[in-house]
């Protein structure tokens, strides 16, 4: 199979986490007992421009029109994507002449925080459940993918951008070069792309190998989005290292022609990246080993709790509990229920193993002995609010990078 950025044709396959089902095909009860289509999920390393990437595709508009993650479903997005939006705004001195455009802007939150100064906004969000809740918060929102029909349309209706961003979106098309290539038609010539991206480096440090899924073909570090930008006319001029996802990296990049300085934090985390040996296939396959090692001490961990007889219950649905749930085989026979606050969700079985998802409530109704944290991205937030439970006396699991019990 050939590389998605450079086309080299010898990719090397390291880590296999087997058939797995969408990791956002929650299932309705009368769905339970039909066949759940699953798709492998294969992680290969490209030893030209250093690309991890999935194998098999699915193709967009099966994961992406009708979504269930909502943006402000979590208090720490909410906060960080007004954070966003103000440091963007400054950076750029935006103001009420200004545009600022999202792509896969999901229910708006982030630009929600450009308009607190003014800013003319515009989200492209093909979900369409998502993109009427967008709606609903006075967003102007287009409900599609971000391609050559809708930058015409903006370009048309509102100008060429100040700042287009792109937040938890760039890992999930393989129409990454089409989309540079429409995001340059649409920026101002001194205008920004900032995109935050999963970073390979704490995936691969932090073990959260269960933000592998068919949503995120590509696990990015730094030296494949360069290569990748300069190949089409675009430079990155910044790049921060963000908390978000388990660990993100935020890039800003400008066309090659603007007279942005070029930033050191470029060069020291390409070199640091190096250095740490990212370029190399040894590091993946070594981290292939420690992901069965991490999947066997939480399942030991698991069906030890199960055996004194104790009741888990989970908490969080988010996508790469999908992937930890399927490649652990953790289904009904260990975790009751999970609890989540996304009403999108709530009701609803989690893909291939049909672990009922019920409201926070559930935990007072059924008391678990254990609480398994799934969105472990949340911990802290999570840990907080359920301090009642822990005051009572229910023990909480965070599964990665080891399993550990607070
Ligand atoms: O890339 C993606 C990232 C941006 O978000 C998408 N592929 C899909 C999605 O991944 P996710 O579903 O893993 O996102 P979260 O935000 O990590 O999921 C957290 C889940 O936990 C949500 O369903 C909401 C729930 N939750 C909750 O019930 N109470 C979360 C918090 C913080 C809470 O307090």
């Amino acid at each position: 199979m050939a590389c998605r950025i450079c086309n080299n044709d010898n990719l090397i396959k390291f880590l296999s986490l087997g058939q797995t089902p969408l990791a956002n095909s929650f299932l309705e009860k009368e769905d339970l007992n039909k066949k759940e289509d699953t798709y492998p999920l294969e992680v290969g390393f490209c030893p030209n421009c250093k690309l991890v990437q999935l194998y098999y595709v699915v193709p967009p508009g099966m994961m992406f029109t009708n979504y269930l993650y909502v943006s402000s479903t979590s208090d720490t997005f909410k906060l960080h994507f007004s954070k966003m939006a103000e440091e963007l705004s400054n950076l750029m001195k935006l103001d009420v002449n200004s545009l600022a455009v999202d792509i896969g802007s999901n229910d708006g939150v982030l630009l929600k925080g450009f308009q607190k100064f003014g800013v003319r906004t515009v989200g492209v969000e093909p979900a369409t459940n998502i993109a009427e809740i967008a709606k609903k918060n006075g967003i102007d929102t287009i409900n599609d993918f971000f391609n050559d029909s809708v930058t015409d349309q903006i370009l048309s209706s509102k100008g060429h951008a100040d700042v287009i961003t792109a937040n938890n979106v760039f890992a999930h098309t393989d129409a990454i070069k089409r989309i540079i290539y429409n995001v340059k038609r649409l920026l101002k010539d001194d205008g920004i792309f900032v995109i935050e991206v999963a970073y390979l480096v704490d995936m691969l440090q932090k073990m959260t190998f269960d933000i592998i899924y068919h949503e995120h073909l590509f696990y990015y570090s730094l030296a494949p989005l360069d290569y990748l930008f300069n190949q089409q006319g675009m430079q990155i001029f910044d790049v921060q290292r963000i908390p978000t996802h388990g660990g993100s990296l935020r890039v800003f990049v400008k066309k090659l022609e603007s007279s942005k300085p070029v930033e050191k934090s470029v060069s020291e985390i390409l070199g640091k990246e190096k250095e740490m040996g990212i370029h190399e296939l040894r590091i993946y396959e070594n981290f292939a080993n420690r992901v069965y090692e991490a999947k066997e001490q939480l399942v030991k961990l698991i069906k030890g709790l199960k055996n004194q007889g104790k009741a888990i219950a989970g908490y969080g649905a988010p996508a790469k509990s999908t992937t930890l749930l399927n490649f652990c085989g953790l289904g009904r026979g260990f975790i009751d229920y999970i609890v989540d606050e996304n009403n999108l969700k709530q009701g609803l079985y989690t893909p291939g193993t049909h672990i009922p998802i019920t409201p926070p409530s559930m935990l007072d109704k059924r008391r678990p002995d254990y609480i398994l944290i799934l969105a472990w991205n949340f911990a802290e937030e999570i840990l907080n609010k359920t301090k009642k439970y822990k005051d009572d006396g229910i023990k909480f699991i965070i599964p990665l990078p080891e399993p550990v019990t607070v």
